[in-house]
């Protein structure tokens, strides 16, 4: 007779990016091993009857303990990062090994490790970011890495300790094509930035809210348009980050009309923020919400919400960067108001992102449940190499599993778990939140968060299957 299952999720309405059913979920050693009607009694039992039941979320996109320079400091380390995504329905990130200048990618991956060992509670990959791609890196370091598991990088074209020329960005994306990995791009204009910056600063305008007059739209659709150019030459796809708004979607479109492999990227504060969070006035408060691009307006929110729907956009990730705004590390650099030039760009959203996009997304009746599915888990996890380990509801995947409550909540920074002390959503009310997170059959969020410090593992990641290879 065939071992017990060790769990059954019981009268689960499935959702996955193809298909929504009725089944029950059978597990055994943390995968996914039944699905179907009445399976045999498990161990334990989960009833999840009248509940959609989805892939734990991949968060393809968020920074944890990114070494920066002082006094600056992320707050949230592997700890408390995985403990807040696993509270808001996420069971993998995906944050960045940041190469510094003048150090070894391979330096930079061994640093990242030591600090996410014996602290992840759930499971972890590694993009890279590479900031000085000498030749060794070039021909040595990155082939070795790719072949290791580190199948993505991410590549700026703004921010003087990080940013590449174009010609860096070409050597880069070869090294891509090479190895069949997939480069992410940061997408804004830096030498527009930096003389619009200077403009705004010589006329006094340092407050908060002049961050997003010196990032207008017109410097991300440039530079999309340029990171776009640049993967044809090579003839390789890209994944653009972070798109914020109309005039990067119109670049992107353009590339696809023409046959291009763009991916794209958006996440939460397109879709709920606007410049004005960043103020109306001089006051210092919209710090907080101070992240690169800049949040836009409500008719760019539109236009992302109509990329999720029509599928311009692969995938949805938080952009997760925890700079207090309180104390010496975070938005008051040495605990000081700043020009906005030396505010450290982020915002907090590992949690709340998941649940945002189920409320406004699916029950606000403008994207499909699988719609939500695809964006949140399946698609990141096939484009970095996850899939089907990730992402899938299916026979052998890890049993990462979301159960959904339907119901009022409004979003309290007091009632989230991560170790910031804001959130840019305080009193944005939500129609559903995870009534349970399992992250390879164990419960992690049921109402209470169940801690696995140590428990979640590194996950070398295959290339792509996004798009098939040539
Ligand atoms: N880019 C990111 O990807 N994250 C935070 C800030 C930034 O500019
Ligand atoms: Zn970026
Ligand atoms: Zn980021």
């Amino acid at each position: 007779m065939n071992a017990p299952l060790d769990l059954v999720v019981r009268h689960a309405h499935v959702a996955t990016a193809s298909d929504c059913f009725d089944a029950d979920i059978g597990v055994h050693q943390g995968r996914i091993v039944q699905i179907g009607a009445s399976l045999p009694a498990g161990v334990r039992e989960i009833d999840a009857r009248g509940r959609v039941v989805t892939p734990g979320g991949v968060d393809a996109h968020c920074h944890l303990d990114q070494p920066m320079e002082a006094p600056v400091r992320m707050a949230d380390d592997f700890d408390s990062g995985t403990r807040s995504a696993a509270c808001g329905g996420t069971t993998t990130v995906i944050p960045f090994a940041a190469q510094a200048k003048g150090q070894s990618l391979r330096a930079a991956v061994a640093d990242y490790h030591r600090r996410a060992e014996g602290k992840a509670h759930v499971d972890y990959a590694f993009h890279l970011i590479v900031s000085d791609p000498t030749p060794e890196v070039l021909q040595h370091e990155l082939p070795q890495l790719i072949a290791e598991g580190y199948t993505s990088f991410k590549v700026y074209m703004t921010y003087d300790d990080l940013k590449l020329d174009d010609g860096q960005i070409l050597d880069v994306l070869s090294v891509a094509r090479d190895h069949g990995a997939l480069a992410m791009v940061h997408a804004e204009n830096a030498d527009c930035i930096e003389w619009l910056t200077r403009r705004l600063e010589a006329a006094g305008r340092t407050a908060p809210r002049w961050h997003a007059h010196a990032r207008p739209m017109l410097v991300e659709r440039e530079a999309t348009h340029r990171a776009i150019a640049l993967s044809e030459l090579v003839d390789v796809p890209i994944l653009i980050v972070h798109v914020s708004g109309r005039e990067a979607v119109e670049q992107i479109r353009w590339g696809r009309a023409h046959g291009l492999p763009i991916f794209a990227e958006t996440c939460p504060q397109y879709l709920f923020l606007t410049a004005e969070d960043l103020g109306l006035d001089d006051s210092y408060q919209g710090a907080r919400c101070v992240c690169s691009p800049p949040p836009r307006d409500r008719a760019n929110q539109a236009v992302i919400w109509n990329g999720l729907r029509d599928g311009l956009f692969t995938v949805f990730s938080s952009d997760h960067a925890p700079f207090n705004y309180e104390g010496t590390e975070g938005k008051q650099p040495g605990g000081q108001e700043q020009p906005f030039r030396h505010i450290p760009n982020g915002i907090p959203g590992l949690e709340t992102r998941m649940p945002l996009l189920y409320s406004e997304g699916v029950l606000g009746g403008r994207i499909t449940l699988e719609k939500f599915v695809e964006l949140t888990a399946t698609n990141p996890a096939k484009a970095y190499g996850l899939h089907p380990r990730k992402g899938a509801i299916a026979i052998g995947a890890d049993a990462d599993l979301v159960i959904w409550d339907e119901g009022e909540r409004v979003i309290r920074n007091a009632d989230l778990h991560h170790a910031v002390d804001h959130t840019p959503y305080e009193g944005h009310r939500l129609r559903a939140w995870p009534a349970c997170t399992l992250s390879r059959g164990e419960v992690v969020w049921d109402g209470q968060f169940h801690p696995r410090a140590g428990q979640g593992r590194f996950l070398p990641c295959q290339t792509p299957t996004l798009w098939a290879r040539r």
